[in-house]
């Protein structure tokens, strides 16, 4: 007899899925004997749930195709839920199957019953729950095509007793190729956007993820309008490198040169981007949106000018009604503060005989001794910020993290999911002590699979990330302090290479030796826990915002009246 879930399994091999990451039980059993009886599709064996949504999300951001997860009812599903948050807010395709209790038991308060359909209603553009065989497979498809066209997480929920019924249909419906639609602002749209920014002068360009794909184009457009280009984060892996009109970053983690370009510019052209701080837009400068959804135009700063379009295909349109700016002063000036803030930003990573070990020179490491192709990923928390400054990007590395949803522990289930997509590739985690202890139990995952995923744990026994906020509010800290193991003994014990940096001399030979080593390695580096990595700029109305502990290290830039942030900052 063909089962529902024989037809589910078919259906998704068929869209193209070779793996599904859960963990199995009860509910998803006849799913999981269906995925064990065919060749095409694999099981990843997770040991959390929201590892499997993570690791699928990481799949789908590589390579921008479809990825699933599934989790048994109840609290198997109920773990997905933070994973899915993070794949539906980097607008990444991930289907979600949520195994359901039986179906006769619905409505009863049965053993693990949750309602699906609430639950993920808020991580997902469709939920459905499959009651009848003859429902399937076209709710599955018309999930599949939900994920890939909205870009977004779809859920089906599915009872374990329907997923063994004898299934109705006998294949898969729908044999679409990806879709490739044209979305280009009208002639008249691109008659006006060329006007408005032939009129101008003092140009800035924020770019963002959206920009994708689109490199050339992007930078062409920077020359012909002697733009400076700021971009946010998620556009880093594609907008930084080769691009002579890069100036950085803004807000928290970013450049002064970067802020600075946005605030002076006269207009300002968002291209592609979301970028979520609303205080970091400049106030009186025109402002122009180019992207291609238009429910993303005006979401963060006011807007003059709004373009709904895809990058690429919007600035091949628009380049050949451009003239050439003649204004040169505002990118020079910009380029010039670049050159500056980078440098001071590259002497804070210098090495240094000292320690503790600064963990900017821990990331310029990793960056000179990691593949040309290396995919990184970073936890939440301070990692994130050193990723953002001194990771390199060349257009074939590429770099992960929750940085759209912000949640801990992404780091190790993202590096996850991109080993297992890219065997063949060198796999990095920038991962913070209290990141990698909330999903410990999948270092497990890299042993069982034998992923040579390489985990740099930045070991500083703190929330540190936290302690800055706390600090830049004015509270004293508490609740930070992290009680460490030996992450390498850890390691060890769950298989992998462990291996140690007390001081500086040791951190280039230890990553080194993890890079090269044919098997999953974690290397924990005892790193400062406080550093500084301030705001590029800070004005009078955002300096009421700090507490007096914060304002004095930015404004002194050094911080010598605090003792901890003196002996670490001050004797380099
Ligand atoms: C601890 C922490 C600190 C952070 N600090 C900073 C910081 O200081 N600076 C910073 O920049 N970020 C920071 N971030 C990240 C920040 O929260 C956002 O995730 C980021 O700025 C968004 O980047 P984005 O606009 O490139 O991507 P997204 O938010 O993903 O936006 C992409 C946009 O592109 C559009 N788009 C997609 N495809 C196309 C296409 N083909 N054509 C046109 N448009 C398209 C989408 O509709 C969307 O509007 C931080 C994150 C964390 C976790
Ligand atoms: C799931 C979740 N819980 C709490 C937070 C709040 N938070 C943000 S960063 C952070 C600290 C991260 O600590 P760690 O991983 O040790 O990195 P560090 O900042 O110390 O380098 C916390 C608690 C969060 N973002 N996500």
């Amino acid at each position: 007899m063909r089962r529902v879930a024989d037809l589910l399994v078919e259906v998704l091999a068929e869209a193209g899925v070779r793996r599904i990451y859960g963990i199995c039980g009860d509910s998803l059993n006849g799913i999981t004997d269906s995925i064990r009886a065919t060749n095409n599709i694999r099981w990843i064996h997770v040991r959390h749930e929201e590892t499997a949504a993570f690791a699928a999300g990481a799949e789908a951001h590589l390579t921008g195709t479809l990825a699933v997860c599934a989790g048994s009812s109840g609290p198997g599903n109920l773990h997905l839920i933070n994973g899915l948050y993070d794949c539906y807010r980097n607008r990444v395709p991930v289907l979600a199957i949520a195994a359901q209790i039986p179906s006769a038991e619905i409505g009863s308060g049965y053993f693990q019953e949750t309602h699906p359909e609430h639950l993920f209603a808020q991580c997902s553009h469709y939920c459905e729950l499959v009651s009848h065989p003859e429902q399937m497979p076209r709710v599955l498809e018309v999930a599949i095509q939900t994920a890939l066209s909205k870009r977004g997480v779809a859920v089906i929920a599915l009872p374990g007793d329907v997923a063994l019924k004898e299934a109705v249909d006998h294949g898969p419906r729908l044999h679409f190729s990806e879709a490739r639609p044209i979305v280009c602002p009208s002639d008249d749209e691109i008659d006006l956007l060329a006007d408005v920014l032939n009129r101008s002068k003092k140009i800035t360009i924020l770019a963002g993820a959206g920009c994708a794909g689109a490199h050339d184009e992007l930078i062409e457009l920077a020359g012909k309008l002697q733009a400076p280009i700021v971009h946010a984060l998620r556009g880093k892996e594609f907008i930084e490198y080769d691009n002579p009109f890069d100036v950085g970053l803004t807000a928290l983690l970013g450049f002064s040169s970067g802020y600075h370009a946005m605030m002076n510019c006269d207009l300002l052209l968002m291209i592609g981007t979301d970028f979520p701080y609303r205080q970091f837009y400049p106030k009186n400068a025109t402002v122009v949106q180019i992207d291609l959804r238009g429910e993303q135009l005006g979401r963060r700063t006011k807007v003059d000018f709004g373009f709904v379009g895809d990058t690429g295909v919007t600035l091949r349109a628009l380049m050949p009604k451009l003239q050439q700016n003649q204004y040169e002063e505002h990118l020079r000036q910009s380029r010039e503060h670049y050159r500056t803030a980078r440098k001071e930003l590259d002497e804070l990573a210098a090495p240094s005989g000292k320690t503790p070990i600064h963990p900017q020179y821990v990331t310029r490491v990793i960056d000179q001794v990691a593949a040309e192709d290396a995919i990184f990923t970073c936890d939440v928390g301070t990692p994130t910020i050193w990723a953002a400054r001194y990771l390199t990007m060349n257009g074939k590395r590429r770099l992960l993290g929750s940085f759209n949803h912000g949640s801990m522990a992404n780091a190790l289930p993202q590096a996850i999911g991109s080993q297992i997509t890219y065997p063949g590739r060198q796999v990095v985690s920038l991962s913070g002590d209290g990141g990698l202890a909330m999903l410990m139990g999948d270092l497990l995952t890299l042993k069982q699979h034998e992923l040579p995923v390489k985990l740099i744990v930045f070991k500083n026994d703190a929330l540190g990330f936290v302690e800055l906020e706390m600090k830049s509010a004015g509270f004293l800290e508490f609740g930070t302090d992290l009680h460490n193991p030996d992450f390498t003994q850890i390691a060890e014990g769950a298989g992998l290479l462990g291996l140690r940096a007390d001081t500086p001399d040791q951190v280039e030979p230890a990553i080194a030796q993890a890079l090269k080593h044919d098997g999953p390695a974690l290397v924990e580096v005892i790193v400062s826990r406080q550093e500084l990595s301030m705001p590029p700029s800070i004005s009078l109305e955002e300096a009421k915002g700090f507490g007096l502990f914060m304002l004095k290290a930015v404004l002194s830039g050094r911080g010598d009246e605090i003792i901890d942030l003196a002996r670490v900052n001050l004797l380099r």
